[in-house]
């Protein structure tokens, strides 16, 4: 799955203004009549329900919008570049590549934003004539436009998404909670793509899941499969941390620890986001202590799903007011 691409868009130039003047019979000398250029196409980037991934999008393509037209005798104004249109998945982010900028969040299908405007066209010389010069020979050039390096962030959109160490039962909890066919096995990093699932919530209300590749210590800095899908989290409101409760398994709390340090260094941002700390095979018996708020769950035997379902659906606001 390509997420990111670096491409360039460079609106139309303006069609030049035109220079003419009016011959009619028995005028010997018509005013000046030549109309302006029109303007150049923009470059538009935009949300389409139709496209799914970045995938048909060559990184480093330059999108080009045709020139206005030139002015013409009569007044006769150039016709407008067309504007090119790039299409993209809604949740694509655009942002200027030089200095990081988000210029645009294009969430939701019909989004769009003009990245490269088309140059204005150039004024015709019948806007130059002046008492004291009926016959100007002036007329404007048509603007340029600005070329703009751009990158483009596709993240899938999802109320929610799961995060952990290896192992921990984030696939196998998508998987119950949602029916998603997520990958599932004792490997670490067998799911290196984020999968998607929805589960509902109530009779009219659902939440999508996210599963995430194992988040391991020191993953934001380029270990185990790289911290390149956590852009993936941008659009989640509610983050589930799923805790490792097997005894072999690095202590909770660090769990916690490194999970949130590893947030906090992809996007400190990400820290705002509401957090469900879960505990996961949990097959020993001691339960975890000082742990009054968090669940507790074995997402292979299918149990404590209910009340995470429930603690999922009222943090996102669905739970309320839904009786009758
Ligand atoms: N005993 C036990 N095994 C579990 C539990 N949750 C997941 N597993 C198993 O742990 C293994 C890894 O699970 P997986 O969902 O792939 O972990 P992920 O790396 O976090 O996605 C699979 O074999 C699961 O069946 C649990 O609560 N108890
Ligand atoms: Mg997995």
């Amino acid at each position: 799955m390509r997420d990111t691409v670096s491409i360039r868009a460079r609106g139309g130039r303006g069609g030049d203004g035109s220079a003419s003047f009016r011959r009619e019979k028995y005028v010997p000398r018509g005013g000046p009549d030549g109309g302006d250029g029109g303007r150049g196409g923009h470059v538009i980037i935009a949300a389409h329900d139709k496209v799914n991934s970045l995938r048909d999008i060559k990184p480093g393509t330059v999108f080009r919008a045709p020139s206005g037209g030139a002015g013409g005798k009569s007044g006769k104004y150039g016709r407008a570049g067309a504007d090119l249109i790039v299409r993209v998945p809604a949740g694509t982010a655009v942002l200027d590549a030089e200095t990081g900028e988000l210029l645009a969040d294009l969430a939701a299908n019909g989004d769009k934003i003009i990245v490269s405007a088309g140059g204005s066209g150039g004024r015709g010389n019948m806007h130059f004539a002046t008492p004291k010069n009926r016959v100007p020979l002036e007329f404007e050039p048509g603007g340029e436009s600005e070329e703009r390096a751009l990158s483009l962030e596709y993240s899938i959109p999802s109320e929610t998404a799961v995060i952990g160490f290896p192992g921990a039962g984030k696939s196998t909890l998508v998987r119950a909670l949602t029916g998603s066919r997520t990958p599932v096995g004792e490997y670490d990093f067998t799911t290196r793509k984020p999968y998607i699932g929805v589960c509902g919530a109530g009779e009219f209300a659902s939440f999508r899941m996210l599963d995430m590749p194992a988040l391991a210590d020191g993953s934001s800095e380029g270990r185990g499969v790289g911290n390149f899908f956590l852009r993936h989290l941008r659009r989640v409101e509610l983050i589930v941390l799923l805790i490792d409760f097997r005894p072999e398994a690095p202590e909770p709390e660090a769990q916690v620890e490194t999970l949130l340090r590893e947030l906090a260094a992809y996007d400190p941002e990400y820290l705002e986001k509401k957090r469900l700390v879960v505990y996961n095979r949990r097959d020993a018996e001691s339960p975890p202590e000082g742990a009054a708020r968090d669940i507790e769950i074995n997402a292979a035997r299918g149990e404590g799903l209910e009340d995470l379902r429930a603690a999922i659906s009222q943090s996102l606001g669905l739970t309320e007011d839904v009786e009758n």
